[in-house]
């Protein structure tokens, strides 16, 4: 079933398809430095849904203005005074939206600049790369804010960074940036000039990938990493049964036995 994207239907999101499959999503409330309102989250579950349906190839997520996010809308969450019970749900449609991202097998490319904080680096970490620009710092300033993590942080942010470190972060609103925060594991790529420019090569790059190649990448790895190793490696059998006969990839095995294909070297 193929599905479309109008991008009219979205307010919070500007959604504009850029070139070969290639989709940009911006969070577009930079007069609120991006916080995740209901309606932003809703609608990046709306896209993320029909995304892997619609013949999406890549997406690269960036923020309007000067800061990527600034988390969760912490004036819309004062103003609304929930209960328990309803910022449980807030934070169910989070997991739909960034869960919709990690598994559902499209290249997610996030483009960081800015504040990448609490809420903003748990929507980061579940983009399959990010790339920082020199002003992107990172946080999870929630423990000073009298909250706690609703996203995600618990489990991507340990997964790129490890327990003791984020539990620091949480504990003292540490703040990383740069080659520090690369090294650590935040970002894979740092750049000097455009994160966005960067972030959308690497989404056309992802996008010459066949797509059934992608959806393995891009949900089988995730997948796998909640299982036992016997499990994965069951799993990880199945997968590559199907990908790695597809009739779309034979040319490309032909090419490399005729000798036309790319030779892997480094530069
Ligand atoms: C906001 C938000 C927000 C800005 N919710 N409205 N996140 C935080 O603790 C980060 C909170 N934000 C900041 O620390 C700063 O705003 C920034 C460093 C990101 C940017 O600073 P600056 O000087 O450029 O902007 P500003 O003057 O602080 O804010 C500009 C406007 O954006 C202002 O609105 P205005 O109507 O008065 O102009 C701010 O109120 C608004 N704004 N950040 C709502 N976060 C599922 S649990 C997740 C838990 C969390 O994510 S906790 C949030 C952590």
């Amino acid at each position: 079933m193929s599905l479309q994207i109008n991008p009219s239907d979205y307010e919070s999101l500007a959604v504009a398809q850029t070139d070969d499959g290639v989709w940009r999503v911006t969070l577009n409330r930079p007069d609120k430095r991006n916080a995740l309102d209901l309606a932003t989250v809703e609608e990046l579950v709306q896209f993320f849904t029909v995304a892997p349906r619609a013949g999406v190839r890549a997406v690269v997520l960036a923020g309007a203005g000067d800061h990527f996010c600034a988390g969760l809308d912490l004036i819309e969450h004062h103003d609304a005074d929930r209960s328990p019970a309803a910022f449980m749900h807030v934070c169910m449609r989070w997991h739909e939206a960034f869960n919709k991202m990690e598994y559902g097998g499209v290249p997610v490319i996030a483009a960081l600049h800015g504040a990448v904080v609490g809420g903003g680096l748990e929507l980061a970490s579940a983009a399959h790369i990010r790339v920082m620009d020199e002003t992107a710092y990172v946080a999870l300033p929630e423990g000073q804010r009298g909250l706690f993590t609703g996203g995600g942080a618990t489990i991507r942010v340990t997964d790129l960074i490890g327990k003791a470190r984020t539990v620091d972060m949480m504990l003292t609103g540490r703040v990383y940036r740069g080659q520090e925060a690369v090294d650590l594991g935040f970002a894979q790529y740092l750049v000097e000039g455009s994160s966005l420019e960067l972030a959308h090569e690497i989404a056309q790059k992802t996008a010459e990938n066949l797509p059934l190649s992608n959806f393995a990448i891009c949900s089988g790895v995730s997948h796998m990493q909640n299982m036992s190793a016997l499990d994965a490696a069951y799993a990880e059998a199945v997968l590559a049964g199907v990908v790695n006969t597809q009739p779309e990839a034979r040319a490309r095995l032909a090419a490399f036995a005729d000798k036309t294909g790319a030779r892997i070297r480094p530069e």
